[in-house]
């Protein structure tokens, strides 16, 4: 399956759209089934309802663990690097991942879990978070996992939403010099989640945690009461695999649904071709398993085709900037895929950090995450791959399961900053705001799906109404992506960015609206405005606009309250980069937010505002304005 020339892109290409059942029933064949389908797909994207490969029967977990055993079982799945570079790596060989997999997955049947059950993670970055993940799938349970960065309120919401039965948690995690006290987190966020019965505890930075009675167990306990014989569970195709938490233009996160027949065909497919992975290469990304990336591209994509995945706690700045090279020289890295944001970052500290470090076992470099400027594209071609390593800067979103344009390594001609074709399988189309088809090449138009694909989000859980409204009802029977978009003459894509109140910080989704929510938590904020404004490292950082009641007289606000509060409400990954006091914000006479305006001003914009003539108070821009020039 997979693709070895352009012209052979082309051609699957064609045929993915011109018989899309043929093609994907095909591509699945790759993978191992219980029992087959009985029909490819079926679909609308009114309702929307999606199903694919229909009546067939599996277990991820049997793609990704047991059927590399018989040929593969000594090679290894996981390699670990810990956040301290002293502290020993760890290898699981595919047999060991399997055992330690099956062991938990009976821990967590002992501790009441079974199939349809929610189960919340909140873990570091170590091999027992992918080992929790393909317990929960082993035995059928539905992971939500939760990123480390966010606040226990954001943990309980989630954990709400869904009602889990089960946590997973460890006393803590590492990143950089600091720790982060997980178990706290939990135990703040458990108070106000009714549903959850257990709290497993995998022991990591040793910090002293407190253990609820009857709640509480150890990681480390459970696994001495089972042994590691754990039949997987049999899946309906269709069968719910996971949920994860994304951000969207309103306030409240939505849980995307994957499942796992479609899911798995398509971050295995997309995997092998876009990395152009070659047996026995060591594959290091070094995203958060908390976020879509390491779903797919850490844990179930490269494990479901027998490769080597190399899994990082940490920071690429600790203990010093040179980690990741340090790394990749260690394990003889051949694929690095990473962010913009940490190449920018990276890119910071100079020549020095690079100096006599070993590159040459870099074949493949991939980007993702969010648009990466021409700079970091040719600093990371020159300065990571030698010019010899085809950077793949793969678009895609939680919500697609996996990666839907991108070069496919060694075969698309790369072009800086584009994401260049559609993978096999995958139909885009720009549309102009009243979902007007725009043809052509030579033109920008927001980014729409025509066509289903297997790892496509199914629902958002608990409100399929909701997944209608934001990704299907804007353009009739068109998927919307909420990015803008521009074709090049060659027909190369280029994504420019959300066009929705999204923004992208470091390669994160945060909703202007849900910063606004909780900066407006706060007893002495009387209202906000979030927008987004260009950042050098982190591609977009958050500026606030924030009506002080000091103005008019009352308790004093500081900017180090609100940073608490954002913090407290969402997590640290939220916190503004910038805050602006301001007695009043541009309204339009029915009282909606010119955010139009405050975008301008937090770009440093002075003058061409555009038409502030339906303001309500026109001279607040000016006093914002002014005020804007001191910070
Ligand atoms: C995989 C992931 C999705 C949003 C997406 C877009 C931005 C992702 C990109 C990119 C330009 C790329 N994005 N990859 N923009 N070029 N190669 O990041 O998922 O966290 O859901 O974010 O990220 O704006 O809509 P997710």
């Amino acid at each position: 399956m997979q693709i070895t020339s352009f012209k052979q892109y082309e051609e699957d290409y064609k045929k993915s759209v011109e018989n899309p059942e043929q093609f994907w029933g095909e591509v699945a064949q790759n993978f191992q089934w219980r029992k087959p389908w009985f029909k490819v797909l079926s679909w609308n994207f009114q309702e929307p309802n999606i199903k694919w490969f229909e009546g067939a029967k599996l277990n991820i977990t049997e793609n990704c663990l047991d059927r590399h055993l018989a040929t593969n079982g000594d090679k290894p799945a996981i390699i670990w690097e810990p956040n301290n570079p002293e502290e020993e790596s760890v290898t699981y060989t595919y047999k060991m991942l399997h055992e330690r997999v099956c062991r938990f997955a009976n821990v967590l049947k002992r501790n009441g879990a079974k199939k349809g059950d929610r189960i919340c993670i909140y873990m570091p970055m170590v091999p027992e978070l992918a080992i929790a993940v393909l317990a929960c799938a082993r035995i059928g349970a539905v992971h939500s996992v939760i990123f480390g960065g966010f606040s226990a309120k954001s943990i309980a919401d989630r954990i709400n939403d869904s009602q889990c039965k089960l946590v997973i948690t460890a006393d803590g995690a590492y990143r950089g010099s600091k720790q982060i006290p997980l178990k706290d987190v939990i135990d703040d966020a458990l108070i106000g989640c009714p549903t959850v019965e257990k709290c497993i505890v995998l022991t990591h930075v040793r910090t002293p945690v407190s253990m609820l009675k009857g709640r509480d167990v150890w990681w480390e306990d459970e696994v001495k009461h089972v042994n590691d014989i754990c039949e997987a569970e049999e899946m309906d195709a269709e069968d719910m695999l996971f949920i994860l938490y994304t951000s969207g233009s309103t306030g409240k996160p939505k849980g995307v649904v994957h499942t796992c027949g479609g899911y798995m065909v398509y971050a295995g497919y997309t995997f092998s071709n876009v990395f152009n992975y070659q047996p026995g290469e060591v594959y290091f990304c070094t995203a958060d398993i908390g976020w879509i990336t390491g779903h797919s591209y850490i844990v179930y994509g490269p494990l479901s085709q027998g490769a080597t995945s190399l899994l990082f706690e940490g920071i690429p700045t600790y203990p010093t900037p040179s980690r990741f090279w340090d790394i990749i020289e260690k394990h003889k890295v051949n694929t690095l895929y990473t962010a913009p944001t940490a190449i920018r970052s990276l890119m910071s500290f100079g020549e020095e950090p690079l100096q006599g470090k070993d590159f040459s076992s870099i074949r493949v470099l991939g980007s993702v995450g969010e648009p990466i400027n021409e700079e970091a594209w040719h600093w990371f071609d020159e300065k990571i791959g030698h010019g010899k390593a085809p950077i793949v800067d793969t678009w895609w979103q939680t919500e697609t399961g996996g990666i839907m344009i991108s070069p496919i390594a060694t075969v698309t001609p790369t072009k800086p900053s584009f994401a260049t074709l559609p993978l096999p399988g995958i139909q885009p189309i720009l549309v102009d705001e009243n979902g007007k088809e725009i043809e052509g090449n030579g033109v920008s138009g927001n980014l729409c799906i025509k066509f289903p694909w297997p790892g496509m989000l199914r629902t958002t859980y608990g409100d399929h109404e909701r997944c209608k409204q934001t990704y299907f009802s804007a353009y009739e029977n068109l998927y919307f992506t909420g990015d803008g978009c521009m074709r090049d003459e060659d027909g190369y894509y280029r994504i420019t960015g959300r066009v929705d109140d999204v923004l992208n910080v470091s390669g994160h989704r945060i909703g202007t609206a849900e910063v606004e929510n909780a900066i407006n938590m706060h007893a002495g904020v009387i209202e906000s405005a979030v927008v987004g404004y260009p950042h050098d490292v982190k591609g977009q950082g958050i500026y606030a606009f924030v009506i002080n009641p000091e103005m008019h007289g009352e308790a004093e606000l500081t900017k180090k309250d609100i940073l608490q509060t954002v913090t407290r409400i969402i997590g640290a990954i939220a916190k503004p980069d910038k805050i602006l006091f301001v007695s009043g914000l541009p309204k339009t006479r029915s009282g909606k937010i010119m955010r139009r305006i405050l975008r301008k001003i937090a770009e440093g914009e002075t003058t061409n505002l555009g038409d502030t003539s339906t303001l309500l108070d026109p001279a607040v821009v000016e006093e914002i304005i002014e005020a804007a020039k001191k910070i």
